[in-house]
């Protein structure tokens, strides 16, 4: 009983914690930005997305590093998420948890959109949100 009490206080800290954490300060000058594909750009199957990063660090989800945070790829999102929330996990948003620096998709032929926002350690956008500019490719 009292282990499950005290679980149960682990949970709601952490939950607690990860509604504040979208307070998590970037660097000024932080920048999220995808080396490539460049905007504009045709290409084949499968497609390797390479993020870049300057002014911050990366870290694996879950470790509270001070000025860092880990990749998320926005795959096809016109509307963003909230940024004080979790960014969602799911096909069009991708968490590298783990710290990489890049993915290789494979995407439906046709026209897509790209995008990056680094998450901090709850998976939270930074304030203010490390987001990149968009790339849009077409999959021959
Ligand atoms: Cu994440």
């Amino acid at each position: 009983m009292k282990i499950i009490t005290v679980l149960m206080a682990i949970t709601a800290l952490s939950f607690t914690s990860s509604l504040l954490a979208g307070a998590t300060p970037a660097q000024d000058g932080a920048k999220a930005y995808i080396i490539s594909p460049v905007d504009g750009a045709t290409v084949s199957n499968p497609v390797t997305v390479r993020f870049g990063l300057s002014g911050i660090g990366v870290a694996p989800a879950g470790v509270e590093r001070d000025k860092t945070g880990h990749h998320h790829l926005l795959i096809d999102v016109e509307t963003l998420p909230d940024f004080n929330s979790p960014i969602p996990s799911d096909e069009h948003h991708r968490h590298f948890g783990g710290g990489q620096t890049e993915v290789t998709l494979e995407l439906v032929p046709g026209k897509h959109r790209l995008q990056l926002l680094l998450g901090d350690h709850h998976h939270v956008p930074h304030n203010s949100p490390v987001l990149s500019e968009p790339v849009f490719i077409t999959v021959k």
